[in-house]
């Protein structure tokens, strides 16, 4: 590590990101860099200052390293993704730490994620705390672990175990983590205790160092990669990063560490230059941005929500209450009569049973999420809780009635929410006699498979049970997005009446099926919609003059989604919904649009919105302007050269 590339004038200047201490013959490195101890440019460079000043003292024998604040290291500070490179890099450090001269101990609270892990794997002992996770989750933002992960990891866990976590991406445990070998102890209580207490004990036993990079990465099972290239090719058509994944690890076992290393950042670079992660990295801020609702100040408070009340039988009411069950919320759930009850509760258990016998949770699981789920047959029942959720009335009359005599027992401080997306809120509100505490709710079915959940503010809810709900979005599971009126069911109904003409012009299904799994879709987005239902009111292909025969896939997806994003531009123009990325999030999470390509609005942007706009005249001059006007935000975007997202094109 050339001493000259750390800037110790910028170093000084720098926020107290870390301190450093000496505890007997212990140096303690503390790293501070809120919220999540991200690895930054000027905490790396606090880092190898430190690591270096302890490597040259005489008087430390062991180093033990650690977070303050809520969590271990998250990973690398994705905030400089994309940008010029500030050195030290992060794989820099982790290899300057790798070499260190005197044991070196890693205790991690919280999570430790992506590059933290990868820190981590570059000491030479980790402990953990009991509920802590460690993960390499990159493959989510289209990336694989760079900073050395893909080398350490078969070689401390094998090669199985690695590819499950480095593929699937999905963080363990800690008992998990100390069973497969990851870490050496896990701890209860104080991170900088423990890790003191491991440092200590390494000097007064010896205990040598030992470096992961010095290990044998073992193939215990030969065909374990082309199992996996067989499951990647059925499970992940379309994305780039678990296919170089593999070929990462595949290099543990076939290289020498250093090639191995070599290899690895190869296949980084060209990820992190692909439009695949640039959509997934995209996706992974919207994420955390929409959670700031304009117009909302982020300090608004919210009330408490301990326990909800559902009242509904039917598909929706059981989807909704199961939500509540497994964020381990207590739910009542009311129904007309005793007969509607049992069958309600009968869909519920057997929907508990059937997650057992998928592997989905196990049978202790199960039964802790159906006790939290009450049953109830009276109004009377459900005073106590602290949302109450209609879920059930077809008829705004109906729904009005329930939130009249929900608003007599509910209790003061009580929410009141219809789980119905395109339902006039204010007309709801004005069945009770606390308007400010009404809102919608509208979960995307199958809520266990899809998260999107569409918070609708109507003209009087109030500024705290709009945040309460964005905020229980969150301990649901759920990607929260603010809207004025479900956009999620507006441009699918966009969407599927195109599909409908598709059909009607010559389309078959199959064919219709196959250009957006092409695409990306799992299954094309109005396929749980019988099509001929869909938009009765449309206009016939004959009344457009319209001719049957052959459509080419390009045409069919054109159709299905530049009209989509029209649509999207109205609703934005209208105010219905505030960001191109509330666009984006209900489209990947409402309508499993490929996270990869970034959502609709994102995708138009890489498309260019010149080409889109000109595709939409000529289907505008094909099929008259009724549907095929272009949005006067999309035309205006044109005419400045802009994208949605503002960039200059
Ligand atoms: C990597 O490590 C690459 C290496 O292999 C190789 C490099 C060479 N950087 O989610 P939250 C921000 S790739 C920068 O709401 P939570 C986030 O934007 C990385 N910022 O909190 C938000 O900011 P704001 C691999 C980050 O408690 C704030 O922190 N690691 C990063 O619900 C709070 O976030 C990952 O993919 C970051 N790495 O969840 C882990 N992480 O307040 C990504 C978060 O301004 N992170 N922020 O909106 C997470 O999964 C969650 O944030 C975490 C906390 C579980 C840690």
């Amino acid at each position: 590590m050339a001493r000259c590339a750390w800037r110790r004038a910028e170093l000084e200047m720098a926020p107290p990101v870390l301190t450093v201490a000496q505890h007997g013959a212990v140096g303690a490195v503390a790293l501070n860099n809120p919220p999540v101890n991200a690895l930054s440019h000027p905490l790396r460079l606090a880092l190898l200052d430190a690591l270096s000043n302890l490597y040259a003292d005489p008087a430390v024998q062991a180093i033990a390293v650690w977070c303050e604040g809520r969590t271990f290291i998250a990973g690398a500070d994705i905030r400089e993704f994309g940008k010029p490179a500030l050195l030290p890099d992060l794989p820099d450090v982790v290899e300057f730490l790798d070499r260190a001269p005197k044991p070196v101990v890693a205790a991690i609270h919280g999570t430790a994620l992506g590059g933290g892990l990868e820190l981590a794997l570059a000491c030479h002992f980790r402990i953990a705390a009991a509920d802590a996770k460690l993960g390499l989750p990159e493959v989510t933002l289209g990336l694989l672990p760079g900073a050395g992960g893909t080398q350490r990891l078969p070689r401390l866990i094998g090669v199985r175990a690695s590819l499950e976590m480095i593929i699937g991406g999905v963080p363990v445990p800690a008992h998990q983590a100390l069973s497969l070998g990851l870490v050496d102890g896990v701890f209860e209580g104080d991170a900088k205790a423990a890790a003191l207490a491991f440092a200590e004990r390494a000097i007064a036993e010896k205990l040598p160092v030992r470096r992961v990079s010095e290990l044998c990465a073992r193939l215990d099972e030969p065909l374990v990669f082309e199992e996996y290239e067989e499951k990647l090719a059925r499970e992940w058509r379309g994305f780039l990063a678990p296919f170089r994944c593999l070929r990462a690890v595949r290099a543990a076992v076939e290289l020498p560490f250093d090639e191995g290393l070599k290899r690895e950042r190869q296949l980084f670079s060209e990820l992190m230059a692909s439009s695949e992660s640039k959509a997934q990295r995209h996706a992974f801020f919207a994420e955390r941005e929409v959670a700031k609702v304009p117009g909302l100040p982020e300090n608004t408070p919210a009330r408490p929500v301990r326990s909800a009340a559902v009242v509904g039988e039917g598909a929706t009411a059981r989807e909704v209450a199961q939500c509540f069950a497994d964020a381990q919320l207590p739910v009542t759930v009311l129904a007309e009569t005793a007969d509607a009850l049992d069958r309600c509760l009968y869909a519920i258990r057997e929907h508990y049973t059937s997650g057992v016998a998928r592997g989905q949770w196990s049978r202790a699981e199960a039964d802790v999420r159906l006790a939290l789920i009450r049953p109830a047959l009276s109004y009377e029942e459900l005073a106590s809780a602290d949302i109450l959720i209609e879920a059930g009335a077809e008829e705004l009359d109906a729904k009005r009635e329930v939130f009249a005599r929900l608003d007599k027992v509910g209790k003061p401080s009580a929410i009141f929410a219809t789980s119905a997306g395109s339902v006039d809120v204010d007309a709801l509100a004005a069945a009770t006699r606390r308007p400010e505490a009404v809102v919608a709710m509208h979960f995307a079915s199958p809520p266990d498979r899809k998260k999107l959940l569409e918070n609708v503010r109507g003209g009087s809810t109030g500024a705290d049970v709009f945040a309460t709900v964005m905020k229980l979005g969150k301990t649901l599971g759920k990607v929260a997005v603010p809207v004025r009126g479900s956009v999620a069911e507006r441009l699918l109904a966009r969407s599927s009446r195109e599909a409908y003409l598709l059909l009607e012009e010559g389309a078959s299904r199959e064919e219709l099926d196959r250009a957006f799994q092409e695409f990306g879709f799992r299954q094309a987005p109005f396929a749980s919609l019988g099509l001929a239902a869909v938009d009765a009111g449309s206009p016939q292909p004959q009344e457009l003059g319209v001719r049957r025969g052959k459509i080419s896939a390009d045409e069919i997806l054109e159709r299905c989604i530049y009209a989509v994003i029209n649509e999207a531009a109205l609703a934005l123009e209208g105010g219905v919904v505030a960001r191109p990325l509330d666009v984006d999030l209900i489209w990947i999470h409402g309508h499993d649009f490929p996270v990869y390509r970034g959502g609709p609005l994102f995708f138009a942007d890489q498309v260019g919105l010149r080409t889109i706009y000109d595709a939409i005249l000529e289907y505008q001059r094909r099929f008259g302007g009724q549907h095929w006007s272009p949005a006067p935000l999309l035309e205006r975007l044109v005419e400045e050269g802009r994208g949605f997202y503002a960039q200059a094109r």
